[in-house]
Formats: C-alpha cells, structure tokens, sequence
C-alpha cells in the first residue's frame, strides 16, 4: 500500500509557467516504527523522482511545507509522513497553521495496527470505551479530510478525495491520511489507472450573474470605496489585475497580512497594511469607507480592527471570495469567484465609473503623509538598543526588491506589517493566521526551497527562535541558505506590551519579571554556530546592516543577532484589538483598562 501511495503521488503533476512538473515536489520524513518499514521503504524506491527530506522536528517540517506551498502560491506543495504517536501528535498544530491559513500540506502520519494483534503496540493509546479512537483523530479538526487506512485498498478513494481537496482553491487546506502500520506493507492488486498521470490545474470559478449585477449596482452607488485585499489575490495571482482595477475605478486599496506584497510599492493607491497593525492612510479610508470590496480575505479580526475598524453607518461588504463562507461573512454582498476573474469581470461591468476623484485624492495625500510618519519610526538614532522598527529599516536598507521576508510572531508581525515595504509580490511571507511561534525559521526554509534564487531573511524574536530553531541545521544540509535576524529583547516583548496595556503587571513574560534563580544570558550567536551556520552577534544598527549585506555572500544559512528594545513600538497608525480585560481585579489598573475597554466595545458593529 505505502508503495501504491507513494507510486500515486509521483504522477500527480501540475503546471507551473507552462511547464508540467510534480504537483508534489518532495516529501518531509521522520520515521519511526509508525512509518519506517512501510513509508520509509517505498521512499527510498522513489527517492529520484520524490526527494525525501529529513528534518528534526515534525512540527518544523510540517511549517516548512506549509512555507514552501504559500510560496509557490498553492500551485505545488509537499507531504510529510511521520511515524505513530509523538511523531504524529507533533504535527498537529502545524496541520492547523494550515488550516487557518487555507494552505495546501499533506500529512501521512502512521497509525496504530489495523489488525490490533500486537496491541497495545509501543506508543498507543488506549480509550477504554472506544476502540476506534486513536491521538491522529486530534488531526480531525484542524484537517480539511480526514482518512484513517484500515485497508489497502481504501487509499484509492481516499487520494482521490485528497487530490481534490489540496488543489481545490475554496476547500483548500491539510489533508491527513492516518497509515495504520500494518496496512502500510499490505499488499493489494491496485488497477493501473490508478497510477496514471494526472494533471491539476487551479479552477477560475465565474462568479453567478446575479451576485455580479448586485456587486456592480453596489459599486457603482459607492462614493467612498476601498479595497481590503489579502492572501487570496496572490493564490489567484491577481495582483497585476488587482492594481489595474484599483487605478481605473479611483479606489485605495489596504493589505491584509497575507495580502501585503500584492501591490507594488510605488502605487499611489496602495495605503499599505490594513487593520490592526495598519497605516494610518489605510485605516483612515476603512474607517471612513461606504463601500469595502474584500478580496480573498477572510476578514479576520487583526483586519476589521475586532470589527470596529469600518465605523461608516453606511458601509457595504461586497466579499468577492471563492469560498462562500467567506464571501458571506458580516452580512456581505456575496461574489462568489477566483480573485482575477471577479476583478476583470467587475471592471467590465463598471465600464468608466470611476470613485469621486475627491475621495481618491484623499486617500493620494494620505499615503504620502504615512510614508513621512513611518521613516520617522525606521531611520536609525543614537538610542543605546534600536526598536524593532530600527531594525527593520535597517535591513530594509541594506534590501533588494526581490528579497523575501518571513515572519510569523512577537512584535515584529506587527511592526512589519505596518512598515516593511515590499519589493514584489511573494516579498513578504508572514504566517499570521495561526501566528505559530516557531514557523519563522522553519517556514524560510519551505519558502527557500520554493525560491531558490530570492534571498530570503527571516527576522525572529528570541522568544521564537528558542521555540524552534533546529531547522537552521536542516537548511544548511539542504544547502537552501537562509538569512536569520534574531532580534533579542530578552523574552516575550509584544505580550508584556499587551499586559501592560491591559492592566496587568509585568509578569512571565520578559525574562526579568519571571521566577527564576539565574537570570539567563543567552548566546543566540553561539547557539546558532554550533548548529552550523555563520553567525554573529552585532552590537549597532550600522554593524547590523555590514553583516546582512556581508551574510548576501555567504553560501550558507547567517545568523545575525542584535539586542532590541522590549518596551518601544510602533505607536502611529494601529487600531483597535478585542482583548478581553477582566471585570474584576485588585489591580486599579486593570479596573482602568476595563473602563476603557467597555467604552471601546462600544464601537463594535455586532450582527453587522
Ligand atoms: C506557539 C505559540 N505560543 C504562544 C504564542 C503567544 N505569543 C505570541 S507572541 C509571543 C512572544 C514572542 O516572543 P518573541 O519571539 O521574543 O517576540 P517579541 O514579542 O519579543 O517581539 C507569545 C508567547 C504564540 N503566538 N505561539
Ligand atoms: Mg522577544
């Protein structure tokens, strides 16, 4: 059966710029007894045509697939195979970065024996009541399909329902297929069409005429409209489409976290990042807006502002999606369709409607304003540890337009999304739907192997990096060369910001303020040498750009750590973020904070 399945996989293909190639383009493996002898053993028959990977943790190379199918757009991605129990509980909650993220990442964790002769076989739970359960039904929930092989020929139906589920552009997400161990080495007698080539390509769903018609007459009624555009313009690989149309109807347009690097840096339409950590040229126009055409978002609460952003008593959605959950949330005008399909056919029907040119050149003057306010924040000073934000110009510095940044948790998400500009599409990786400390390193090596000739800088905090760092000895053996900047401010910076702002003491958070008898001095630099990589630890901003630009040549994976600021961020721009304050407390901040709270929820548009 693993033969069968892994003979399967080999002939799945897609097309990528008009070449047919692999839809698969290698697979992840720790084995284990879960997979080793069945799995493991059909791998290395196809080790030529499926490259198998090794990596050190699960979690990690289950992120680094996730990364490698967000870079490719969707249009390729990778397997991971894991052996039973801990190896397959590990990749839980990298099924669920995917999950949330609506990537592409197939998961063949081995599983207890079908036949259940040897049970309870190392590493098994047991439920006293039900002997169907096993720890891979935790896949469930943050699966799209989830398949456990209790027979042979059970793979047939079930890689069907796989293929159709990883390629679909609306039900895209993690498939698991739970192996159980004996299966795996079962023989059966498959038919032949099962291994024949099967070519997928992405569907360009065409929106209903009706939700078209409705979208257009709201559109056209629209005098202060704007685009909120996110991750799904760049699987569409709309972004040339969606600036097309932006600049033909008058209408700015905010980035969601990933949507950002969609439109190009020079747009007088493009107000940057939207939300949360949003400019303040894009939150001004939301905030003002009657109409938001929401393309390929699926609006979460770090983009509506905890749906308090859209303040206009008069707003419209109109979610143009391929997903009709998301093209329908918050009372949305649904259009359902693929990102660039929906524009053209939009821009079609608007004919030359155009948006007030008063509104447009608001938003113009706004952009312009924000550009000035953000170098205030990126420019380097004298200050004894730099801001996030210093670093940030400080790489960006010493930056070339095809550099792609990847990010994931901390600050940095934050201060990045509202100041690092992109250079061009894909330029910008951030895993912010499920903002999985520990993706960063893991994910720049996924993103790496998907573009091997772009220069790929992860920037970490320490907080994340301790979380998840060996693959930085998988990227060196993979020769895929890295960039790491670990930004150490010596704990968990964003959440003591949060905790302050919410009332809280500074507490188990940053370093200091934890219990402890030794205060650690980590030596990230040290750390990162003795996995293999350059590493250096810099001590000024001006050091910090020498050695980004001197890691350009390096032929294999830089580190380069700097100590930052735990207290500063970026304070213009921004807007509200629901997080629950308590009611009761001793503290008379808190009780503060809570005040203010209330008045802030106040602001929020519930059942619009
Ligand atoms: C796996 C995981 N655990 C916990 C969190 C909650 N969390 C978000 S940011 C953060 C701190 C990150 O620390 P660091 O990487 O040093 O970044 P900093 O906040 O200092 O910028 C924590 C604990 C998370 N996002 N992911
Ligand atoms: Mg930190």
């Amino acid at each position: 059966m693993a033969q069968a399945l892994v003979r399967f996989l080999t002939a799945q293909k897609t097309v990528v710029d008009g070449q047919t190639v692999p839809i698969f383009a290698g697979v992840f493996a720790i084995f284990g007894h879960g997979n080793v002898a069945g799995i493991g053993e059909a791998l290395y028959q196809a080790r030529e045509t499926l490259p198998t990977y090794r990596a050190h943790n699960e979690q990690s190379m289950a992120h680094a697939a996730t990364a490698y199918a967000k870079a490719m757009r969707r249009r390729r991605m990778m397997a991971c195979t894991t052996s039973i129990g801990p190896g397959a509980t590990n990749l839980v909650t990298a099924a669920a970065v995917a999950h949330v993220n609506r990537l592409p990442l197939l998961l063949l964790p081995g599983d207890v024996f079908a036949n259940r002769r040897p049970d309870p076989v190392l590493q098994q739970l047991e439920d006293f009541g039900d002997g169907t359960v096993t720890p891979n039904d935790a896949f469930r929930p943050v699966s799209r399909y989830f398949d456990r092989i209790t027979r042979p020929e059970q793979i047939i139906p079930a890689l069907a329902r796989a293929m159709t589920v990883l390629t679909d552009p609306a039900d895209c997400g993690p498939v698991t297929l739970a192996l159980c161990q004996d299966v795996q080495a079962e023989a059966y007698d498959y038919p032949a069409s099962f291994f024949e080539e099967r070519v997928w390509t992405s569907r360009r769903t065409r929106p209903d005429e009706d939700e078209l018609a409705a979208a257009v007459t709201a559109l056209k009624a629209a005098r202060k409209p704007v685009i909120v555009t996110g991750g799904g313009t760049l699987y569409s690989q709309a972004e040339g489409t969606l600036a097309t149309f932006a600049a033909k109807h008058g209408i700015p347009i905010g980035e969601t976290q990933a949507g950002k690097s969609a439109i190009a840096l020079d747009d007088p339409l493009g107000m940057g990042a939207i939300g949360v950590t949003g400019t303040g040229a894009a939150n001004a126009v939301a905030e003002e807006a009657d109409l938001v055409l929401a393309v390929g978002t699926r609006l979460q609460d770090f983009t509506t502002g905890s749906w308090a952003l859209f303040k206009a008593d008069t707003h419209r959605i109109i979610g143009l999606n391929t997903q009709p959950f998301d093209a329908s949330k918050h009372r949305a005008l649904p259009l359902v369709c693929d990102a660039k399909v929906g524009l053209e056919l939009l821009s079609h029907a608007l004919g030359d409607w155009k948006a007030p040119t008063s509104w447009t050149d608001k938003a113009i003057a706004g952009r312009e304003a924000w550009l000035k306010t953000a170098s205030r924040y990126t420019d380097a000073s004298n200050a004894e540890l730099p801001s996030d934000a210093q670093v940030i110009g400080a790489v960006q510095r010493v930056g070339k337009p095809t550099d792609i940044v990847v990010c994931a948790a901390g600050g940095l998400p934050g201060e990045l999304h509202k100041l690092w500009q992109a250079g061009a599409p894909g330029g910008y990786h951030m895993e912010y739907g499920y903002s999985c400390m520990g993706y960063e390193i893991a994910g720049g090596l996924g993103v790496k192997m998907a573009e091997p000739d772009r220069e790929v800088i992860v920037m970490v905090g320490d907080g994340s990096y301790l979380m998840a760092n060996s693959e930085i000895a998988t990227s060196i053996m993979a020769g895929a060369k890295l960039t790491i900047v670990v930004l150490d401010n010596r704990g968990y910076g964003c959440i003591n910001r949060l905790q302050r702002a919410t009332g809280g003491e500074s507490f188990n958070n940053l370093l200091r303020d934890t219990r402890h008898d030794v205060l650690p001095d980590i030596d990230f630099a040290a750390h990162a040498a003795s996995l293999g990589a350059h590493a250096v630890k810099v001590k000024s901003l001006a050091e910090l750009e020498a050695a980004v630009t001197a890691a350009r040549g390096h032929s294999r994976t830089s580190v380069v750590v700097i100590d930052t600021d735990p207290l500063e961020s970026t304070d213009a721009g921004g807007a509200w973020w629901d997080v629950a304050v308590p009611e009761v407390s001793q503290r008379r901040e808190v009780e503060a904070a809570h005040a203010a709270y209330v008045q802030k929820k106040t602001l929020q548009r519930v059942g619009d």
